[in-house]
């Protein structure tokens, strides 16, 4: 099983975030280092080939909130992705720090539970270099994606979205900035949107603003780990 899973880290040329994960040691208990061996599995890679034409927006395609359209007029220049929380070094990534890091391209199909798929290219560091920057602290177990759309008028409650550890240090979850090969558009989550392959369409939080390490999630907005959770019952852990 070990081989296999690292035989196939090495295909994809990405063996870092293994032993880098047992480092991160004291934030995972045991049991949750068991649990974590099934979930290691990657998500299907596709070709150039397979690309869809058009990659198709959903839910929010434009966030009504004046502060991101000011940044989105100025090209995202001042945009900062905040990292805080249970971190011991609140951290900001302007987006050209974000490009700056050692990147990660995947072909991967994305599937929403309102019943359409596409298939996408995007690129971007792993989210687990991202969070490394900023020193988890052991008690962290979720993080928390606020994003900048309001789902309501008047600008309240925002998108957000939470994955556990396990999928932050999967190999193929990325902050995305290029689909396709181009910056990713203002439709499809600008300027950084998350992807976490293995999970289905509504979890991949566009337009993120912040992400916050905590170590629950019940006091965080509805309580349910995220806006769809929240408001229309969708399950926390969406597996493919
Ligand atoms: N901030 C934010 N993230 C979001 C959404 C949204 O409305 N706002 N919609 C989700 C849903 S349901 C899907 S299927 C995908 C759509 O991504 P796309 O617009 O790139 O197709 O984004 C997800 N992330
Ligand atoms: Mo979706």
């Amino acid at each position: 099983m070990g081989v296999l899973l690292l035989a196939g880290c090495d295909r994809l040329g990405s063996t870092a975030w293994f032993p880098r994960l047992l480092n991160l040691g004291e934030s995972l208990s045991r049991q949750a280092h068991k649990a974590l061996l099934p979930r290691h599995s990657m998500a299907q890679e596709f070709t150039e080939a397979d690309l869809s034409p058009h990659f198709r927006s959903n839910g929010t395609s434009n966030p009504d909130n004046p502060a991101y359209q000011e940044l989105a007029r100025n090209g995202f220049r001042d945009w900062a992705l905040q990292v805080d929380g249970l971190v011991q070094t609140p951290t900001r990534f302007s987006l050209a720090q974000l490009r700056a890091m050692p990147a990660r391209t995947q072909i991967t199909r994305h599937d929403c539970v309102e019943g359409w798929s596409a298939i996408g290219k995007w690129k971007g560091p792993n989210l687990a270099r991202v969070l490394e920057a900023a020193h988890p602290l052991p008690e962290a177990r979720f993080v928390v994606f606020h994003c900048a759309d309001p789902m309501e008028s008047g600008g309240r409650a925002l998108y957000y979205e939470s994955i556990d550890m396990e999928d932050a240090w999967h190999p193929q979850t990325i902050l995305a900035y290029e689909l396709n090969d181009t910056p990713l558009p203002i439709a499809n989550g600008a300027p950084v949107r998350l992807r976490v392959e293995r999970q289905l369409g509504y979890k991949h939080a566009k337009y993120l603003m912040r992400i916050e390490l905590a170590s629950r999630l019940d006091d965080i907005h509805g309580g349910k780990g995220g806006y769809w959770e929240d408001s229309n019952g969708y399950q926390w852990y969406a597996g493919i």
